[in-house]
């Protein structure tokens, strides 16, 4: 069984500091708005904030682009406000964990200040700096032929050496080179700054992308329409990676905190044990986009792509177990600022059954192994933004860079109505507008102007009103959280076993431990249907042995088979 430790069991809530709480009405959440909430955040019985970015930042990237790691963008508050914060979380029995990006920094951070002003500056090689390849004609090309992530080549000249420097997101978050040892002892320095704050944890962006191939070799043309190609087979889990995942850990190991690394382009399962299994000793555990990624299509993100409960079961049952067997650790998560909501991406709900939606998707995460991780505004089911909203709503530069490169094409009406369809229902801005604390003006979010509009279903959708009506999403979450702590024998540190493998509409499945066994039966669908309960559950199931279910639980239809209603969730316990 697996070793028992906090971070296992703990539920963490991440906060994107922009869009939860205004405390002085310019329109931009902050700090002090966070600290005013932290009752909020103990009732709901989370046990971790992680907070994104709040480091000084131009903000190309909402953050993401950090000009430095020692001081706090101003609209978000200053350090004595994070100071309060690590307090009043700790002062609560709850931890704090900080964003940190490291795979590269704003370009307007000092270190690429100096870097970029001569070829012969000492912080020259901190970043990946390249001479241009000239062709037969005499024409200037970027140094490979590699795609950034969001969109172009991932190569910017600069005019002032005649180089070219690496990217792999935004031209302004050049990519550090961790090949030199001055940046890696750099990186080891912030973090001691921050754990000597009193940061509990990290949450690593992107930390599987600090290694490259050496040589950065051209990518396979896997698009022979564009003209950069996608490179993560170069980029990602880089020969040096784990060597520099061991020297994160030790420092980490010295203060008891932990580290999550967000790990985009892996899918081979040794790959990602090699950084989680605990005698590795290197990240705790990762995230991984196997489930939020099943509905891309082949052009990537932002091209559809069907999934059925067989796409869906197979992920888990693959994540579940290997992590089981080789003593690793799954980071389980529906949502975060990067992925739309996922009551609209995950359920073909009607409004009617949009509470049973959430609800069920709560249930079906909520009872697997791992570490929780809830996404703000997740706990009230919050959906997509409406879809009329014009695309000028749309503030993330992913979104708009994509939309802005389909109107240069002069794209056919059918292929900008297809491209436009993807955006609805996944562009990251879904998960970046306000929430929705009660009826009022912009939904109490602020009492100023939004830096982004407040979805128009806050009138009858927020906090304020789910607080007080036990039929709600946060409530049904509040259970799930004390059901976790509860049969935390069961459901942190229990066996998986999928049941039901072929069903079309029923994702079941059971968890087994020292305390008994926990069966799971979610309903993905909006019909009421018959399900064969056959011998999984015990003959004669009595109503005490539900612990969780997201309507009035009525009796069995008769022995062997029950009825399930839209988007029905049920989970019993066994002792
Ligand atoms: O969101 C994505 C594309 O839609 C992902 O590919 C995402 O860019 C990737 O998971 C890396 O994300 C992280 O690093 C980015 C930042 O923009 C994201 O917000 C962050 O979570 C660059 O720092
Ligand atoms: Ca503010």
């Amino acid at each position: 069984n697996p070793k028992r430790v906090w971070w296992k069991e703990a539920s963490v809530y991440q906060i994107y500091p922009a869009s939860f709480s205004d405390s002085n009405g310019d329109g931009i959440g902050d700090i002090p708005g966070i600290v005013n909430k932290l009752d909020y955040l103990k009732d709901l019985g989370v046990d971790v904030v992680w907070l994104c970015p709040v480091y000084e930042s131009p903000q190309v990237d909402m953050g993401y682009d950090i000009a430095d790691y020692r001081a706090i963008h101003a609209p978000y508050g200053t350090m004595e406000n994070v100071e309060a914060l690590i307090e009043g979380l700790h002062d609560r029995d709850m931890k704090f964990v900080m964003d940190l990006v490291v795979n590269h920094t704003s370009d307007q951070h000092v270190w690429f200040q100096e870097s970029r002003s001569s070829p012969q500056s000492t912080k020259r090689d901190w970043y990946i700096w390249r001479k241009p390849v000239i062709d037969k004609e005499g024409n200037m090309h970027p140094p490979n032929n590699w795609a950034s992530i969001f969109g172009g080549s991932a190569w910017t000249f600069d005019d002032i050496s005649g180089e070219y420097y690496l990217h792999l997101f935004c031209p302004e978050q050049p990519d550090l080179n961790w090949e030199n040892p001055h940046v890696v002892d750099e990186v080891h320095q912030v973090m001691r700054y921050w754990l000597n704050k009193g940061v509990d944890g990290f949450r690593m962006d992107v930390i599987n992308l600090i290694s490259k191939e050496p040589g950065l070799p051209n990518a396979p043309i896997t698009i022979p329409e564009q003209d950069f190609q996608p490179a993560d087979l170069f980029f990602a889990n880089g020969p040096r990676l784990h060597e520099y995942l061991r020297g994160l850990r030790e420092i980490l190991d010295e203060y008891d905190a932990f580290a999550v690394g967000e790990m985009p382009f892996v899918a081979d399962e040794q790959e990602v044990l090699r950084s989680v299994a605990s005698h590795r000793k290197e990240l705790n555990m990762i995230f991984q986009f196997d489930m939020v990624s099943m509905d891309n299509g082949k052009a990537g993100k932002f091209s559809p792509q069907d999934w059925t409960l067989d796409t869906l079961r197979s992920i888990v049952n693959r994540w579940q177990t290997c992590m089981y067997r080789h003593d690793g650790w799954n980071a389980l998560f529906l949502e975060n600022h990067d992925q739309s909501r996922s009551v609209s991406r995950f359920t073909p709900h009607k409004t009617a059954h949009r509470t049973a939606a959430a609800t069920m998707l709560a249930t079906f995460i909520g009872m697997q192994a791992g570490t929780l991780f809830i996404y703000q505004g997740q706990e009230l089911g919050m959906s997509n933004l409406p879809a009329s909203w014009p695309m000028n709503e749309y503030k993330d530069v992913e979104t708009q860079n994509l939309y802005q490169l389909a109107l240069a094409q002069d794209l056919e009406k059918n292929q900008l109505d297809a491209l436009l369809n993807e955006i609805r229902l996944k562009a990251r801005d879904h998960s970046r507008s306000p929430i929705q604390w009660d009826s009022e003006r912009h939904g109490g979010f602020t009492t100023g102007t939004p830096w982004m509009r407040v979805n128009d279903d806050y009138t009858h959708h927020n906090a304020k009103q789910q607080l007080s009506d036990p039929g709600s999403v946060l409530a049904y979450w509040k259970r799930v959280l004390r059901a976790r702590k509860k049969f935390r024998d069961t459901v942190i540190y229990g066996d998986f076993r999928l049941l039901d493998l072929e069903h079309d509409a029923v994702f079941s499945y059971q968890r087994t431990g020292c305390q008994g066994v926990i069966t799971v039966v979610t309903n993905f669908t909006g019909k009421q249907l018959t399900w064969e309960t056959l011998d999984r559950l015990p003959p004669s199931w009595r109503m005490q042995d539900v612990v969780l279910s997201n309507y009035p639980v009525q009796a069995a239809l008769q022995p062997g088979k029950m009825l399930l209603r839209p988007f029905e969730a049920l989970v019993f316990f066994e002792g």
